[in-house]
């Protein structure tokens, strides 16, 4: 198993943050510094499970090296989420200790305080006394990625070193990763994409990572005019406010920018179904070819366009190295010629151990050792092509996955709301919009305003309805079950 950092280039620089450099013997010395100061004295963390609270930052970095160096667990948390968000993920893994940066720490003390876990701020974690480290198997968990799904709160994703290894190494051969790489950083650091296939791959790689807590597509504009960077990664969402942004600018401006995207070596989409409007119009403004892949928590990437090849608008390519695919059909049976769809299925090192706590989702995930996605796919010419999703509970947001159930739910305590359902509208800008078809209780008025307010404090700003419609009855079944895909229709 290869370690997860790079230590053939130490003078290289990791990462940059605002004006300052670390170079990867600076990175090094600060995890071990981390690593010993969590140990405190023990020769291994045992899996404990330490969670931080970090914007990208170094000092992110520091906290998820320090816990798998220390034999932790590490529970990456959403800085933007709630407090009944983050209790959930804290109180489903069994939480003992939380880092935060000084800043983000008065949000969450409170919830320490009352769930019993130390909160520690980042600059007190670190000892100058450096400890020797666990030797860690493959099989050893490292990482707890919360992710939403068919049931109303996330389930806690479990990998192991072994795991992460080889979703690393899989990227790192097939988008032919190299230590001149440099890599703007913006996604957020509590899933895959932002950990695994930027962050991870590029300090894998000995490549520089140009961390950043937030989008800013103007800032990110300059520097790309600059050629600042080798590669982009970024959900679809991203790429239209990159078109919407540059197709406002005066054109000599827009071109230079658009210069500096052709320059770049490789610009990558994913998280969520790429567009072709949006495939075609970035390959006029800047000429680049998107590569398109598709992955999941559970699995790391699995399929992927080629680095050199054809890339196929609309599809997401082949199996990357080392992973084998199958598509099965409703009956069960094995697809086994093109143009048939069926549900993708996994089979790979990269796929995750467990769900944390929950053996009968596990079992249910799998069948016969093969990881069922609940995506369908066809294949063309060999390239898979996303059909959707065997669950309409599953809506894909800007690039987050949100459970309609857990949606539902919240909205559900709202005094006004008597019945709920909600759906994902198809929108240009986030792919799906969250949209809320509700029945009003007796006298009951609610604006879509005042929801949003209302939701403030207990759902994330991303899961909030963009879209309300208020009925008079709630479509059913003879069963009485919502009918969805008719709802839809109502927005
Ligand atoms: C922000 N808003 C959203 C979303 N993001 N609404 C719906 N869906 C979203 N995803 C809303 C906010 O609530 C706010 O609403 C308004 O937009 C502005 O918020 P702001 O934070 O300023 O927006 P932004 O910075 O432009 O964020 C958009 C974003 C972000 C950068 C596209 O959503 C994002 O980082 N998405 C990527 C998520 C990701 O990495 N997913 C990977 C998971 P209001 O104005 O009403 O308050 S999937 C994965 O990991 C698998 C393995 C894979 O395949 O990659
Ligand atoms: P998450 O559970 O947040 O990791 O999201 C994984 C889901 O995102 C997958 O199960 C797919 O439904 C979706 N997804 C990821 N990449 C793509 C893609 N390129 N095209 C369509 N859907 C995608």
């Amino acid at each position: 198993m290869q370690k997860p950092l790079n230590q053939a280039f130490p003078d290289r620089v990791a990462l940059v943050e605002g004006e300052a450099n670390l170079t990867y013997e600076d990175l090094e010395q600060r995890i071990g510094s981390m690593a010993s100061g969590l140990l405190a004295g023990s020769s291994d963390l045992q899996e404990e499970r330490i969670a931080f609270l970090l914007p990208a930052s170094a000092d992110y970095v520091v906290a998820l090296h320090g816990v798998w160096r220390a034999g932790g667990i590490a529970v990456p948390l959403n800085v933007a989420a709630t407090e009944s968000e983050w209790e959930h993920c804290l109180s489903s893994t069994g939480v003992t200790r939380v880092i935060a940066a000084d800043e983000e720490s008065a949000s969450i003390s409170a919830l320490c305080d009352r769930l019993a876990i130390s909160l520690i701020i980042i600059r007190d974690c670190g000892s100058d006394h450096r400890a020797s480290f666990p030797a860690l198997s493959p099989q050893r968990r490292a990482m707890i990625v919360f992710t939403s799904g068919t049931t109303s709160k996330p389930k806690g994703v479990v990998t192991t070193h072994g795991n992460i290894a080889a979703q690393i190494a899989t990227l790192v051969e097939a988008w032919e990763w190299q230590r001149e790489d440099v890599i703007p950083l913006f996604l957020p650091l509590h899933h895959v994409h932002g950990i695994i296939n930027v962050l991870s791959c590029a300090l894998r790689a000995g490549a520089t990572v140009h961390l950043m807590p937030k989008l800013d597509i103007k800032w990110l504009c300059e520097q790309v005019a600059n050629d600042a960077y080798s590669l982009l990664m970024a959900v679809p969402t991203i790429y239209v406010k990159f078109i919407d942004y540059l197709r406002d600018l005066p054109t000599e401006e827009s071109r230079l920018i658009c210069e500096g995207f052709a320059n770049m070596r490789l610009n990558i989409s994913g998280s969520a179904a790429c567009p072709v409007e949006v495939f075609d119009e970035w390959q006029q403004l800047t000429g680049q070819v998107l590569l398109e892949r598709y992955g999941m928590t559970e699995i790391g990437m699995a399929l992927s366009n080629l680095y050199r090849g054809e890339r196929r608008a609309g599809h997401v390519g082949q199996p990357l190295p080392g992973v084998q695919i199958q598509l099965v059909e409703e009956s069960g049976a094995v697809v086994s010629r093109e143009g048939v769809p069926g549900e993708i299925q996994v089979k790979s090192d990269t796929v995750f151990l467990e769900y944390w706590g929950n053996p009968d989702a596990t079992t249910a995930a799998f069948v016969e050792g093969w990881f069922c996605t609940g995506d369908i796919a066809v294949v063309k010419d060999g390239f898979h092509r996303i059909m959707g999703r065997s669950s309409i509970d599953i809506i894909k947001s800007g690039g987050y996955k949100l459970s309609a159930l857990e949606i539902e739910d919240k909205l559900l305590a709202h005094p006004a709301i008597a019945e709920v359902a909600v759906v994902g509208v198809a929108d240009r800008t986030w792919g799906e919009a969250v949209a809320a078809a509700v029945v009003l209780k007796a006298g009951a008025t609610l604006s879509l305003s005042g929801l949003k307010a209302w939701c403030e404090d207990k759902l994330s700003a991303y899961k909030t309805p963009k879209k309300l419609v208020v009925l008079e009855a709630l479509p059913r079944n003879a069963m009485g079950k919502v009918v969805k895909p008719s709802l839809k229709s109502v927005f």
